[in-house]
């Protein structure tokens, strides 16, 4: 019998050798590639962003849970149909620039892709004619920024001036994370959406596009 729960408290624990042999039983016993990565990577993803915020979990402990994550996507993901794979959108995102933090802006790129999100990371540092570029070049539908730094949130908002300058704020939505920042942040420089964590991250971008 197929369980998906098994899956999902190894995604919990970070146990990649778990995860891998629990997805191909899974395989084996005719779960859809699908049903793996919602009831059950996704699933074990959803315990851990609570456990984090709650303090229960911390930094090594979620990014072995992302890696096990990973490593279970790379299994499904070559199987995943046209039709599964509901490519939902593009998202362009990055640290802005003079900011080197990436931990939880990976975290939302993994937790994106395995979403069916086409996504274009841009790495860190990203200056804002960057994303400009980005925006020109793959007309997503929406932009994230991330900012670890109190000093580096002032680069968001030069990078939405720099998007309206360019005349593409208006094609996109964008939507802003990181520890410091806040809905309040969000609202006061015009961003469109602002997610505490990966799940709800994606969540947003879902929503946004909806
Ligand atoms: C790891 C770390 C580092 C690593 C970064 C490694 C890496 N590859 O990322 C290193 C050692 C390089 C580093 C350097 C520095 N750091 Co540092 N760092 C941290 C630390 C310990 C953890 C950050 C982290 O990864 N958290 C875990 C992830 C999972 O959480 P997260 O990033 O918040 O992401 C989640 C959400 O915010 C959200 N999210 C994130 N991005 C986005 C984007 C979008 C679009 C959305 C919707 C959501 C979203 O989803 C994520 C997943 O759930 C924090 C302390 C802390 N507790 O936050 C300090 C911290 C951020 N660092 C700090 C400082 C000061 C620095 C340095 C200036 C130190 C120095 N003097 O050199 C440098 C700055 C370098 C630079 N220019 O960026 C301060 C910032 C203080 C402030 N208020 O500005 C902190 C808070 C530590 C402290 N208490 O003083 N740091």
């Amino acid at each position: 019998m197929a369980d998906f729960n098994k899956l999902a408290d190894a995604i919990f624990k970070g146990d990649v050798a778990e995860v891998v042999a629990t997805t191909k039983v899974l395989l084996n016993d005719g779960a859809t590639p699908l049903e793996i990565v919602n009831d059950g990577l996704l699933a074990g993803m959803n315990i851990v962003g609570p456990k984090f915020k709650a303090g229960e979990m911390f930094v090594p402990e979620v990014m072995m849970s992302a890696r096990a994550l990973g490593e279970g996507m790379r299994i499904v993901k070559p199987m995943l149909s046209a039709s599964d794979a509901v490519s939902v959108g593009t998202v362009v995102i990055g640290t802005v620039a003079g900011d080197l933090h990436d931990i939880g802006k990976n975290l939302v790129v993994m937790i994106l892709k395995s979403g069916g999100f086409n996504v274009i990371d841009l790495g860190i540092d990203v200056p804002p004619e960057k994303f400009v570029e980005a925006v020109k070049e793959h007309n997503p539908q929406v932009v994230g920024m991330s900012a670890l730094l109190t000093t580096t949130m002032a680069a968001m908002k030069q990078t939405l001036d720099a998007m309206t300058e360019a005349g593409v704020r208006e094609q996109v939505k964008v939507i802003i994370g990181g520890a410091p920042v806040t809905q309040k942040y969000a609202d006061e420089i015009g961003a469109n959406g602002y997610a505490s964590d990966a799940i709800l991250a994606k969540e947003l971008c879902a929503e946004l596009i909806g």
